[in-house]
């Protein structure tokens, strides 16, 4: 018999494990987070048991988005202070700190909100992976499940505002807040964008700056343009200044209504949804990875007319060559 591989040994899940981390222990949870990161399998009895613990009770996860600096970072910290107030348990992921958008800012975020570090009821984590097409990984999305089983209470992700990410943000989460500011026409341009639609509630924040009141009535306007009926959410606009603490409180009521509005079959189609994206991001990550492994052949006998694209493709998912 041969000698058993240090490395299975190494990441093998503990039967500990996945108890410490059903029972909440912060430590088990900081493992499980580095495993799911890493893409280990060891993760996945722990992914599993995250989401049924979630399925009993459930958290809020909430996603922020909005342009780089707008303020994501400091109304998250002040989310943060508020909501430990109201005595709930708060976790903070941060996305893409390696992204060139972001620059050097994460340190500073970190550092922010180091000051509640201490906090056994905060749990703050910076995450550097990219999915295959430049948004959200679907460890991202595992992430923030193994977060919501450890019975934080509320689950915060914040993006960065740009590409791919800022859209994803609202298949990888229950809720999504816009963060927008009074400066250069944010909201317009939100709406342009397409922005605006994905936002469950939206932030005009920097409130302190000119021009605050007439973005939000730019804001209301674009929101009555869409189509809509009686069941439509029109997602509630606040002025914050996060910095002060402004406006906190009625987010977070926003978010809260927000809930009450999806009722429990929202949620369920929202959480449906979420797994459905981490799924097809798994797919996407993996076929991808299957396609720059390919050897160059493949790709040189379509540049020659040997083989059409399509067949090649169709080489690559693994069925035959036509
Ligand atoms: N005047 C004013 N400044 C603010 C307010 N909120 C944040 N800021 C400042 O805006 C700058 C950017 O804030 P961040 O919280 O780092 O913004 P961000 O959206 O997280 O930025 P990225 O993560 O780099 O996209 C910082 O200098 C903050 O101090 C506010 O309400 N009013
Ligand atoms: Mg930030």
């Amino acid at each position: 018999m041969s000698a058993p591989d240090p490395r299975a040994t190494v990441h093998a899940p503990s039967p500990s494990l996945e108890s410490r981390f059903r029972s909440g222990d912060l430590r088990a949870l900081s493992r499980a987070v580095t495993l799911a990161e890493a893409g280990l399998p060891a993760a996945r009895p722990l992914l599993r048991a995250a989401r049924e613990q979630a399925a009993h009770k459930p958290g809020i996860v909430l996603g922020i988005t909005g342009s780089p600096g707008s303020g994501k970072s400091t109304l998250t910290d002040a989310l943060i202070s508020h909501l430990r107030g109201l005595g709930q348990r708060v976790a903070v992921v941060a996305v893409d700190p390696s992204s060139p958008y972001s620059g050097g800012a994460i340190l500073g975020d970190r550092i922010r909100m180091l000051r509640h570090h201490a906090d056994e009821g905060v749990f703050v984590r910076s995450l550097a992976s990219r999915g295959a097409l430049g948004g959200l990984s679907a460890r991202t999305m595992q992430v923030l499940a193994l977060l919501e089983g450890a019975g934080f209470d509320w689950v915060i992700l914040e993006t960065v505002g740009v590409g791919q990410s800022e859209v994803d943000v609202a298949s990888a989460c229950d809720h999504t807040l816009l963060v927008l500011t009074p400066a250069g026409g944010d909201g317009v341009q939100a709406f342009k964008a397409g922005i605006m639609e994905i936002a469950d509630v939206i932030a005009v924040n920097k409130a302190d700056l000119p021009g605050a009141d007439r973005t939000v009535r730019e804001l209301v306007a674009a929101q009555g343009l869409g189509a809509h009926d009686e069941h439509t959410w029109f997602a509630p606009i606040h002025k914050t200044v996060a910095g002060e603490g402004q406006g906190i409180a009625e987010l977070v009521t926003a978010v809260s209504a927000h809930r009450a509005h999806l009722g429990a079959a929202g949620l369920t189609e929202r959480r449906t949804r979420r797994a459905e994206f981490e799924v097809r991001s798994l797919v996407q990550e993996r076929l991808l990875r299957r396609a720059r492994a390919t050897s160059a052949d493949l790709y040189a006998r379509v540049a020659r007319g040997e083989l059409d694209a399509d067949a090649a493709a169709d080489a690559l998912l693994g069925g035959e060559l036509t």
